[in-house]
């Protein structure tokens, strides 16, 4: 099939998520037509039936706000009329949803159906999307999607609970590479970040407000505190310099690395004892099942879909937003029981598992059959 794939290029967990897909399904002969601002980070290999077309957005003085959405959606007509497109998949509502609308009206005009599919992923729902501002045009154009996704359970009753959807939603959950992490860890590379033996803490996201960046720093400060311990902090963002200042005070900023934004995520998680990921809200957790896939138990929240795939007691523990003690505990005990953190670090591995790329793709494949069947080669 030939496939448009709309997504944010940055590190976020959506646009990591279908850049990994588009990259899949070329990798299945399909041919992806990638659509955005910017070329996505994870994009980085070449093959012949993969494409990126960049979304141009001109600037003009009357503009303060150039209108990215009308750029989008003209880069859309354009490419689906010109490479023939059999299908698009938006991912993230805001405002791949809407843009995509726009350009399937247009065709129309010319007698041209182009079917969207519209994968959500969390933050479009639950925070963003919710506000006012922009809600009537969220559920509008999710609605006049012809098929719509959610990754997790968790998002699709949210999603439900709060929008006037008219049209079912199926669940496909996100998913790994777990091949990508099953290489050796770099002993050179731990020696380097750990050369005392210390156990290894990474956490891993853009370090929004809804992280509670502080709560990890307030885990890592308790666990210090018992075992010779070092924090990478991976990735970058506005709750930074909270994190450095906090951990200054806590007395353990020495002992804190930020790595900043990385794409070869799995050299550092190879080497990591535990992922900590204290979320307000996580629709999933991809970083978190990436961690697992490296075989890397994980102290979470349970807030969201993060309790579908961290397995309490088994693949690490997920413990009430905000509650710092019991996150330290767990981590504590885990650090200190080599024979348990052992244990937990093959169920993680196994849970991921399910999570493979190859069990997913097909889902999504099946989908694009049953949303495009006539125009699919
Ligand atoms: O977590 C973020 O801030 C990034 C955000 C995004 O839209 O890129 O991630 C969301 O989508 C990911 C991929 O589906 C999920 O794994 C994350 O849990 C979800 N983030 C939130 O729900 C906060």
């Amino acid at each position: 099939m030939r496939i448009g794939i709309v997504c944010y290029p940055t590190f976020g967990g959506s646009g990591v998520l279908a850049t990994e897909l588009g990259k899949a399904l070329a990798q299945e002969g399909h041919s992806v037509h990638f659509i955005t601002y910017q070329q996505p980070v994870r994009l980085t290999e070449f093959l012949p039936n993969l494409f990126y077309h960049e979304v141009q957005v001109p600037t003009y003085p009357l503009f303060d706000y150039p209108p990215y959405e009308t750029a989008l959606a003209s880069t859309l007509v354009d490419v689906i009329r010109n490479h023939e497109l059999d299908l698009l998949h938006v991912h993230y509502a805001i405002p791949h949803a809407s843009a995509a609308y726009m350009a399937k009206q247009i065709l129309r005009t010319e007698e041209k159906e182009i079917p969207v599919i519209t994968t959500l992923h969390g933050t479009d729902i639950t925070l963003v999307g919710r506000d006012k501002t922009y809600e009537p045009v969220v559920t509008f154009s999710i609605n006049q999607s012809d098929a719509i996704t959610a990754v997790s359970e968790n998002l699709r009753e949210e999603t439900l609970n709060h929008f006037q959807i008219e049209k079912p939603i199926q669940v496909i959950h996100n998913f790994v590479d777990t091949a990508r992490f099953r290489r050796k860890p770099i002993d050179a590379f731990r020696q380097v970040l750990a050369p005392r033996g210390e156990k290894i803490l990474v956490h891993a996201s853009n370090f929004r407000r809804i992280k509670r960046i502080p709560d990890v720093v307030r885990i890592f400060a308790a666990v210090r505190a018992e075992i010779p311990s070092k924090l990478l902090f991976i990735g970058d963002g506005p709750e930074r310099s909270t994190a450095e200042e906090l951990s200054r005070e806590l007395g353990v900023f020495d002992c804190v690395r930020f790595v900043g934004k990385q794409d070869q995520i799995e050299d550092i998680l190879l080497i990591a004892d535990l992922f900590v990921l204290t979320s307000e809200y996580e629709s999933f957790g991809l970083a978190a099942l990436e961690a697992m896939a490296a075989g890397v138990p994980v102290i979470s929240t349970n807030a969201g879909g993060l309790a579908e795939i961290n397995i309490h007691g088994e693949t690490g523990f997920a413990c009430t937003v905000g509650d710092t003690d019991s996150m330290s505990q767990h981590a504590i005990d885990l650090l200190r029981d080599e024979e348990k953190l052992n244990r937990f670090r093959k169920s993680a591995r196994a849970q991921a598992a399910l999570f493979d790329i190859s069990k997913i793709l097909p889902l999504y494949e099946a989908l694009y059959n049953k949303v495009a069947p006539l125009t699919a080669n």
